[in-house]
């Protein structure tokens, strides 16, 4: 699909004039908090820094850091795309998120307050973690692990999926985690790939109140060729759930790990040694496995971490819900709030189990002050009501984040209002698990923010919108979102494939990185994320972005979710087929309502954008990081056999919307 740049609009040019003249009339307006503002780790003095000296201004973060020898180079872009930074420098990443804090006396401090599903919880301090962290890291060791073999890690949310990666990365032995929630076949692809020589695992974790087992996905992606190199499976006692076992292969954890010495010196690595490999479903073909490596990426997401989260270590607790699985999970579980010596919760389950309103109680029981989560959540939130969060105590909460997909208007006002009691300030935070770290946010203590837009990129890092001639396009235009220059935390290839990441990312545009989203800049030069470019539709010449579609319908107050995709038409090529999801005690039943949301459409983005078919649903399908998958609506939409599903979290959910939908794709 082309992205039609034949109007001064680019993108989608008749509808981008009504759409676009939509995002604009979004006139919300949301100045810092003063008192924010006045004691804020970041000011505005950054951007100007940076601006003047990038480079200067990355090797200044560095020195956050503390490195066994400090790096005298900051970036070598001789062979790009291939980046090397502080190149000649040298740290341990474990050391500088627990060590380095007991040094400085912060060993009673609590690093994670771990909140377990059943409702066990751990308080784990700086002190207890160096000793945990240093057992498991002997145990690779007596393992036979050493610096540059790949440990799989497939766990639940629990401490130990914290500590493995940490063990990992002191012994210097890049970790590939995995979802807890893919299947044996998805696990099987990434050991092979990564050639992994070592699995960490559990038993099972608890998941909606049950246990649910991980240990047979483990066993069974062990018979699949291509995963011969296993030596080892190290299987933490979670669950207690009966568990096949393999002799002289696996071992428990509390045997193994349990009796090792506290005690281990971390050995500094060099700056580009590789930290670990994260695969990205990708929507076709085989998943790419993403290399980070350990200067660069530990010095953007310390940064990063404090900037955009204003964080104060010695007051703040910090709540990120990802999955650790998942980059969100990488970057602001383990590596930015650790390496920052904060106070952090990790909460095993769902946000609905036993209760709606089971992360208001967390937030309220640990006194939370920062929480960073995804639209889908929050939307999740809306629909079960306003009541619920409505009972808990959630004054403690001084900035809320968001990631992981545009966050539509009407979301971020709910977010702000019933969770941040409109008083916290909102970052939306755009980045990718390529770019390992947050590219384009807000600060909270500077940005005057504005509901839906991602805004403007950090202070070091560099982000515009293109159309496709690679020009930038003025403001009041849309195209194509590039970063022009290389940054800390950038992926520095595919695993084992530098041609594809050549060719994924940087052979669309000469010297840019193409990050596959499409993007607008308002009348302030603000960036507007539009979603993946591949989830563009092209309605009768006109190229049309699911997000506006979806956030039109989310406005409507009977809609608590969306998802728009282009189903092949003969007459408009594509016809926009919207799934939703209903609230407020609306019911696909209810007389005109599909009809009212079509028009809802049109009248906020024009006729053009006035989708073909609206389908109640009551689930969509998504990712574990809450990603919606329209290619399976797509293929649903379009009659088709399901393409993988392997990384759907719950995979019913399509035969539900199938079975809801007998003829989808028949004509009205
Ligand atoms: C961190 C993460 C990356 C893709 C990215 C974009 C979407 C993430 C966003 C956002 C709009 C935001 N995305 N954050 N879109 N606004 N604040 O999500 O990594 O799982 O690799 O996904 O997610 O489409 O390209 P990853």
């Amino acid at each position: 699909m082309t992205w039609d740049t034949t109007g001064t609009l680019g993108m989608g040019e008749v509808v981008s004039n009504e759409s676009l003249a939509n995002l604009l009339r979004e006139e919300r307006r949301f100045a810092p908090p003063t008192d924010l503002a006045a004691n804020a780790n970041v000011t505005a003095e950054a951007y100007e820094l940076a601006k003047a000296d990038r480079l200067g201004f990355w090797a200044e973060q560095a020195r956050r850091l503390s490195w066994e020898t400090e790096p005298t180079e900051t970036l070598d872009w001789s062979n790009p795309p291939f980046a090397k930074w502080f190149a000649d420098g040298k740290l341990n990443v474990a050391y500088n998120c627990v060590d380095r804090h007991v040094e400085n006396g912060l060993g009673d401090r609590v690093a994670i307050h771990f909140e377990g599903e059943p409702g066990d919880t751990r308080a784990i301090t700086y002190a207890e973690l160096q000793r945990e962290v240093s057992q498991a890291a002997n145990a690779l060791t007596e393992l036979g692990v050493q610096a540059g073999d790949r440990v799989a890690i497939y766990l639940p949310m629990i401490p130990e999926a914290v500590i493995s990666m940490l063990a990992c990365a002191r012994i210097g032995a890049p970790h590939s985690l995995v979802f807890g929630g893919f299947s044996a076949d998805a696990l099987a692809t990434r050991i092979n790939d990564a050639d992994a020589r070592v699995i960490i695992t559990a038993d099972g974790g608890y998941r909606r109140g049950k246990p649910s087992a991980l240990k047979p996905a483990v066993d069974e992606a062990l018979t699949r060729p291509g995963t011969e190199n296993v030596r080892s499976v190290l299987v933490v006692r979670r669950t207690g759930q009966d568990t096949a076992w393999a002799e002289g292969r696996d071992v428990w954890w509390h045997e193994m790990v349990g009796r090792q010495s506290d005690q281990h010196t971390p050995e500094a690595f060099e700056a580009e040694h590789p930290l670990f490999i994260l695969y990205t479903s990708g929507t076709t073909g085989k998943p790419k496995g993403i290399l980070h490596t350990t200067g660069g990426y530990l010095t953007q997401i310390s940064y990063t971490h404090s900037a955009v989260f204003d964080l104060k270590p010695e007051s703040d607790v910090f709540w990120c819900t990802a999955d650790v699985g998942w980059v969100t999970g990488h970057s602001y579980i383990v590596y930015g709030p650790l390496s920052n010596g904060g106070t952090e919760v990790l909460y095993e389950g769902t946000p609905d189990s036993p209760h709606q309103g089971r992360w208001w109680e967390i937030v309220q029981k640990y006194g939370v002050t920062i929480l960073y989560t995804a639209p889908t959540a929050i939307r999740a939130c809306m629909k079960w009501g306003d009541d619920i969060p409505a009972k808990f105590d959630l004054s403690s909460l001084r900035i809320l984040g968001s990631v992981g997909e545009p966050i539509n208007p009407e979301a971020w006002m709910w977010y702000r209002k019933h969770i941040g009691g409109d008083r916290a300030p909102i970052v939306d935070t755009w980045w990718q698990t390529e770019t390992g770290g947050m590219m384009i946010s807000p600060l909270p203590g500077v940005t005057e923010t504005k509901p839906g837009s991602a805004q403007v990129p950090l202070p070091g890092i560099a982000a515009t919108v293109v159309d496709d001639d690679a020009n930038e396009v003025p403001n009041g235009s849309g195209g194509y979102l590039v970063l022009t220059e290389p940054w800390p935390s950038m992926l520095r290839t595919i695993w084992g494939d530098d041609q594809r990441y050549l060719d994924t990312y940087w052979a669309r545009f000469e010297n840019k990185y193409f990050a596959g989203d499409g993007a607008k800049r308002d009348e302030d030069g603000d960036i507007w994320l539009l979603g993946r470019v591949d989830d563009v539709m092209l309605v009768s010449g006109h190229n049309i972005s699911t997000t506006e579609v979806e956030s039109a319908l989310v406005s409507h107050p009977k809609v608590a979710e969306a998802a728009v995709v282009g189903a092949t038409d003969p007459q408009t090529t594509q016809a926009i087929c919207a799934f939703v999801i209903l609230r407020g005690g609306a019911t696909a039943e209810d007389e005109g309502l599909v009809d009212e949301l079509r028009a809802h459409v049109a009248k906020a983005l024009g006729p053009i954008a006035k989708p073909k078919r609206v389908l109640p649903v009551a689930e969509l399908p998504k990712t574990r990081s809450g990603k919606i998958m329209r290619r399976l609506l797509r293929d649903v939409a379009e009659n088709r056999a399901l393409g993988d599903v392997t990384t759907l979290t719950d995979s019913s959910v399509m035969d539900l919307i199938q079975s809801q939908l007998p003829g989808a794709a028949s004509e009205d």
